[in-house]
């Protein structure tokens, strides 16, 4: 013992043990309670990360050749974009009388030289187009992308390297537009096609085939389409996510101009031809 009481009366001794095991058991304490903090702060955060998340569309990688002739055999239909519910309406709503009147599900898929976009869409009167009509004013696709991955997501206005591409789905003409009017600086790309009756993309197909209430379709886009001196081709691959969007305009009048109700995907407000921030994502898989 009184070998012992020494050691435990030393007071430089035993303040130094004390403060040391309390110093390691404060620290050690501190990193257990900062951890469990963090785990407690990043789970929530990681909830409302998937809460605000983007809905995102997965394209997959094209097979060597896809034919375009309507028909998706050689799809990958994995993935689908669905627009099939009311609330998915943007514009004349009271036209809509259900998914039979207009219902989409739509797939893309990807290689390094082009956009690839198809799918079935349900429309009790197809094929409504009328020269010398908008595009938004006939039965069309409406895609936007961004070709820049690297831009904010979060971002309000369109940089030049978004694009709003409408494309009109007839059995006949498949007329095709990009706007750039709400685009503050465009890079010197243009507006082209937006009043209808114009085909602008180069190496385009777009092919339809009916079925019992609507049709499949499927087209091709090259990527050098939307690109110039200023802006580089995009060149897509595997785990890529960049800004995307897509809607479709539902003429079902013989006259263009009276009622044409429009559905989008992500972004449920005709702001989307504006904001690019109500987007969703597309990424690109193998
Ligand atoms: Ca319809
Ligand atoms: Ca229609």
């Amino acid at each position: 013992m009184e070998r012992i009481l020494p050691f435990f009366y030393n007071p430089s001794r035993m303040n130094k043990s004390l403060f040391m095991a309390g110093g390691y058991y404060m620290k050690t304490g501190k990193i257990i309670a900062i951890g469990l903090a963090a785990v407690c702060i990043m789970v929530p955060a990681f909830t409302a990360m998937a809460d605000d998340a983007k809905v995102n569309l997965n394209a997959a990688k094209a097979p060597e050749e896809v034919v375009i002739d309507g028909s998706l055999n050689e799809w990958n239909l994995d993935s689908v974009a669905e627009i099939t519910q009311q609330e998915q309406l943007v514009r004349d709503e009271g036209q809509w009388t259900g998914p039979e009147d207009l219902s989409l599900n739509i797939s893309v898929m990807w290689d390094e030289e082009n956009l690839y976009i198809g799918g079935t869409i349900m429309d009790d009167t197809p094929f409504m187009y009328r020269e010398g009509f908008p595009p938004d004013m006939a039965d069309s696709l409406v895609v936007f992308f961004g070709t820049d991955p690297a831009a904010d997501p979060a971002r309000t206005e369109y940089v030049a390297e978004d694009f709003r591409v409408t494309m009109v789905l007839d059995d006949y003409y498949f007329n095709t537009g990009i706007d750039r009017d709400m685009i503050a600086d465009d890079k010197g790309f243009e507006t082209i096609g937006e009043d209808g009756d114009e085909q602008v993309l180069d190496g385009y197909e777009c092919a339809v085939e009916e079925i019992d209430g609507g049709y499949t379709f499927e087209m091709v886009i090259p990527w050098s389409n939307f690109s110039n001196d200023e802006i580089p081709v995009f060149v897509p691959a595997a785990g890529v996510t960049t800004a995307f969007e897509l809607g479709m305009f539902d003429l079902d009048f013989p006259c263009p101009g009276v009622a044409t109700a429009r559905m989008q995907w992500a972004g449920r407000s005709m702001d989307v031809d504006e904001d690019p921030s109500l987007w969703g994502t597309i990424t690109f898989v193998e």
